[in-house]
């Protein structure tokens, strides 16, 4: 079968919050379209999307995947994408490669935190959107509430091109305004064909496609002087600049759907063959360059399967991507052998011979190909264009249950980290610590999950040590003197040396101040090694020291005796002395912390971080919902994910990145360094 034409494509990423309906919204599209022959429930784990184990037990999507329906003469690849933020990364990946975005609101939350930030992604990647208002027949479910939301917190040019005929559980049906015509099956069964629009919705019907009217004519001078002059325009005219508009992203239609039974599935698919621009029409997506390519493609999500090996899934930037051909990594140099490729649908991959520009497709076996790579035809001097994946949050101390399976661990984890960038391990140089990073708490237990079940390695979690370091308040000065005389050549080292505080507690530097000679030259570089090893434990509760300028001053040396071990000694000595009488202090990491939570629980979140040293920076009302801005001490908030589910009923939203290093008050450093003070005795004993 030849490459589909790009003109015939349309690349869909249905992104939005979590729990809007996705995985059913393109279920529906996949039944609706004839790609599948039953409608699939997320709650049964029978759907074509959500088909991994991990996702079904959930009941929530936790990866990208990619699923096709043919409508309308027209190729459409739907990536669903998961709506929870500690998942976000493959759906800021996917989002990079297609054209259009659909995206998905309950009719019953309205706009939620995902909601904005899924916007705005799609702002900076210049996606075309329609919007999709779903769950309709749900209790408290409101339209119209939520198209007023729609305009007044995403944008004002949201426009209904739909609307519900009745609510909730009466919700009967769905009209379309732009072909005004109505479905009205909502059984789970396919859609039937359109019919007319009941009488009694004339009014409200005429109201609203006038207020599209409007809209579609503000994008088109010609039709807007038409209008004007109050000439009749044909639904085809409207139609068509609405998808122009759509298509330029100057209109967002708003669209109405009931996921679970196939209602508003066909005038979707509608909407998405007539208004998400081809890649042929659209060119490439934003911030790729690919001129001297004659073929490109990107790779946007990669599989790690311990049976099947390493899956890459890629978009064609450029040309036709053959199985059977030779492609150059520009990031490594290396050539790769491409054998088979793949075509996907959810779970299930059939085998493809050749993509052409503007198709989503899949390869196997690649010998070092990851997320963001580019593969081409020939080497080129290319920049990688990269995705900017969120920096994890929260990190736990993993170790394996079974003695011996570090290097197991280690590397499972390391494929897993193939398949997820916005996962890292890394030791803690300062704890020895393995540190499993991700962007949520439920993120890294995932990652736990399927070290298990694909791996066959068990892991424990922890919650890491805070990585404390210490620093000095005044000034201070001191003597190291190391002197030994045993039998033959002894050691000699003298240093005088003053600390002082730097700013904001960071960094070390050293300054020769010395006049003359009293310690040579060729000794002093080992005082400053000696300080740099004494300041990797501090005296207070062994953490690494900072903040800190030492001046050397005086010293003495000894023609015979002195070395450059007997001056780092003596450097080292110096520091400890001039140390504690500097007034030491303990520091610990601040994050900045936001919150997004219901009105309703903000006094009690309030109350709650106050109770955690919290200290409030902002509040942000919006719609139902506010943001709160904080900034908390990191050992008060190393599991606040749990806090904030109970304290809100699990309708509240939190990131938070490392700010800067603070003070810790006494009485807290004083357990602080109590216990750290034990633990050490106890390492020593064993
Ligand atoms: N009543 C009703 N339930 C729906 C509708 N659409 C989806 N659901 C249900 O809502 C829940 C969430 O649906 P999903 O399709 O998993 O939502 P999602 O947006 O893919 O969720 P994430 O992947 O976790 O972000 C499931 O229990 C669905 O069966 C709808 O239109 N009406
Ligand atoms: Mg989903």
């Amino acid at each position: 079968m030849p490459p589909t034409e790009p003109g015939k494509i349309r690349n869909v990423a249905v992104v939005g919050h979590r729990g809007t309906g996705k995985t059913s919204l393109v279920e529906a599209m996949l039944f609706q379209a004839g790609a599948t022959n039953r409608l699939g429930v997320v709650e049964q784990g029978s759907t074509v999307s959500d088909w991994d184990e991990d996702e079904q037990r959930r009941r929530m999507s936790l990866a990208a995947s990619v699923c096709r329906c043919e409508w309308q003469g027209r190729t459409i690849d739907l990536v669903d994408t998961p709506g929870d933020a500690g998942f976000q990364g493959d759906t800021i990946a996917a989002m990079r490669v297609v054209e259009g975005a659909l995206v998905a609101v309950s009719a019953v939350m309205g706009i939620e935190v995902q909601t904005g930030r899924v916007w705005q992604r799609a702002d900076e990647a210049g996606l075309s959107r329609v919007v999709v208002v779903n769950m309709l027949d749900r209790e408290r479910a409101d339209f119209f509430r939520t198209l007023e939301a729609l305009r007044a917190q995403l944008s004002q040019s949201c426009v209904a091109v739909q609307l519900p005929i009745g609510s909730e559980h009466e919700l009967t049906g769905i009209v379309d305004l732009l072909h005004m015509t109505a479905y009205t099956s909502p059984d789970g069964g396919r859609e039937a064909s359109p019919g007319v629009i009941p009488d009694e919705l004339a009014g409200e019907v005429a109201e609203y496609r006038e207020k599209l009217l409007d809209a579609v004519v503000e994008t088109d001078e010609a039709l807007m002087e038409r209008y004007l002059d109050g000439q009749e325009l044909a639904v085809e005219e409207v139609a068509r600049a609405l998808k122009d508009a759509v298509t330029r992203g100057e209109l967002f239609p708003v669209a109405c759907a009931v996921a679970t039974k196939n209602l508003g599935t066909t005038a979707l698919l509608d909407l998405l063959v007539e208004g998400v621009p081809s890649p042929a029409k659209k060119g490439l997506p934003v911030g790729f360059e690919v001129d001297e390519a004659t073929a490109a493609a990107f790779v946007f999500k990669t599989l790690a399967d311990p049976f099947a090996g390493r899956i890459n899934v890629f978009r064609v930037l450029k040309g036709t991507i053959s199985s059977d051909s030779t492609l150059v990594n520009p990031r490594t140099h290396a050539k790769e052998r491409v054998g088979q490729l793949l075509s996907l649908q959810g779970k299930d991959h059939t085998p493809g011979a050749e993509f052409g520009e503007g198709s989503i497709g899949a390869v196997a076996k690649l010998k070092d190909v990851q997320t963001g790579d580019l593969l081409v035809d020939h080497e080129l001097a290319v920049d990688q264009p990269g995705i900017e994946f969120p920096e994890g949050v929260m990190s736990f101390a993993v170790s394996p249950k079974a003695k011996g399976d570090e290097e197991k661990v280690a590397a499972s984890l390391r494929r897993l980290g193939e398949e997820d960038p916005t996962l890292s391990l890394r030791r803690d140089p300062q704890t020895g610590e393995q540190l499993l990073t991700g962007l949520s708490q439920m993120h890294v237990e995932v990652a736990v999950d399927r070290l298990k079940r694909r791996f066959g390695v068990d892991v424990e979690l922890r919650q890491p040590r805070v990585p404390y370091l210490e620093t000095i308040r005044s000034e201070s000065r001191a003597q190291g003197r190391y002197k030994k005389q045993t039998g033959g050549r002894g050691q000699f080292g003298d240093c005088h040396i003053v600390l002082e505080p730097l700013d904001d507690h960071m960094g070390y530097e050293f300054v020769d101040k010395i006049v003359g000679g009293s310690i040579p030259q060729s000794y002093r570089p080992a005082v400053d090694k000696g300080i740099q090893e004494a300041m990797l434990h501090g005296e207070l509760a062994g953490a690494p020291v900072q903040g800190v300028r030492v001046l050397l001053v005086d010293g003495s040396y000894h023609t015979v005796d002195s070395s450059e071990m007997a001056f780092k000694i003596a450097g080292s000595m110096a520091f400890k002395h001039a140390y504690e009488k500097a007034n030491p202090v303990l520091l610990e990491p601040v994050m900045e912390l936001e919150v997004t939570v219901p009105d309703e629980s903000v006094g009690a979140v309030n109350g709650d971080l106050n109770s955690r040293r919290g200290r409030l920076q902002g509040m942000e009302p919006r719609g139902g919902m506010t943001t709160i801005k904080a900034e908390v001490p990191m050992s008060e908030v190393l599991t606040y994910s749990q806090s904030l589910t109970s304290l809100t009923g699990g309708r509240g939203d939190h990131h938070m990145q490392f700010l800067r290093y603070d003070e810790v008050p006494t009485h807290i450093a004083q357990k602080v360094i109590a216990e750290t003070k034990a633990e050490r005795e106890q390492a020593a004993h064993h």
